[in-house]
């Protein structure tokens, strides 16, 4: 699918800040993809579609967890966490996207998971740290992303963890995963 014709779909599922969020995210993508290697177009197009299902209503999110096979502990955590199974499994339906490592990129861009691809990791961590991004560490995280993708995930994991128990919310088991599994993978 082209660029114009994704983002056209897209435009009508978010509000504009979160749109302009969405462009920040796949020209951070694109960027990603050239300097780590990463398929580009799918890079674009999983940037573009990562956020599609973030304001859908929490029922119909919830009868697409139950009925579509996603594990049924996502109904235990915070909502927040639903938009990203739901966005992959919309995708797939309302825009035609059937590429299935396009669709895992938007399945597991909130919380990671073990074992994630390259492509999983760029629209992960693009998410994090596009431009329109303030939170505190972004500026670190910024500077790591130049140099060493799974070093910028680390840190990027630990903001996240960091925060969440800041706010006394539980963390979704897949983000400890994520975590534990790029720890695993550093180089020293
Ligand atoms: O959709 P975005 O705002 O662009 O970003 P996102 O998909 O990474 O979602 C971020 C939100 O999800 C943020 O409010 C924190 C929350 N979140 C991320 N990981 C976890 C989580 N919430 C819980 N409870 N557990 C997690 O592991
Ligand atoms: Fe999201
Ligand atoms: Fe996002």
């Amino acid at each position: 699918m082209e660029r114009e014709k994704a983002l056209q779909l897209v435009k009508e599922q978010l509000t504009e800040h979160r749109y302009q969020h969405t462009i920040g995210v796949m020209e951070t993508a694109l960027t990603l993809a050239k300097l780590y290697g990463a398929d580009e177009k799918k890079a674009e197009l999983a940037a573009i579609f990562h956020d599609y299902a973030k304001f859908r209503p929490k029922d119909e999110m919830k009868e697409i967890i139950t009925s579509q096979g996603y594990p049924q502990d996502l109904l235990e955590y915070n909502a927040e966490l639903w938009h990203a199974p739901t966005g992959a499994y919309l995708v797939e339906k309302e825009a035609g996207i059937t590429d299935r490592e396009i669709l895992d990129a938007i399945r597991y861009h909130t919380s990671g998971r073990a074992g994630m691809t390259l492509l999983e990791m760029v629209i992960y961590l693009a998410d994090y740290i596009e431009p329109g991004r303030h939170f505190p560490g972004v500026e670190e995280v910024r500077e790591l992303a130049k140099e060493n993708l799974n070093r910028a995930l680390v840190k990027s994991v630990q903001n996240t963890i960091l925060f969440l128990l800041k706010k006394n919310q539980k963390v979704y088991p897949d983000t400890f995963y994520t975590y534990n599994d790029l720890v695993n993978k550093l180089e020293d």
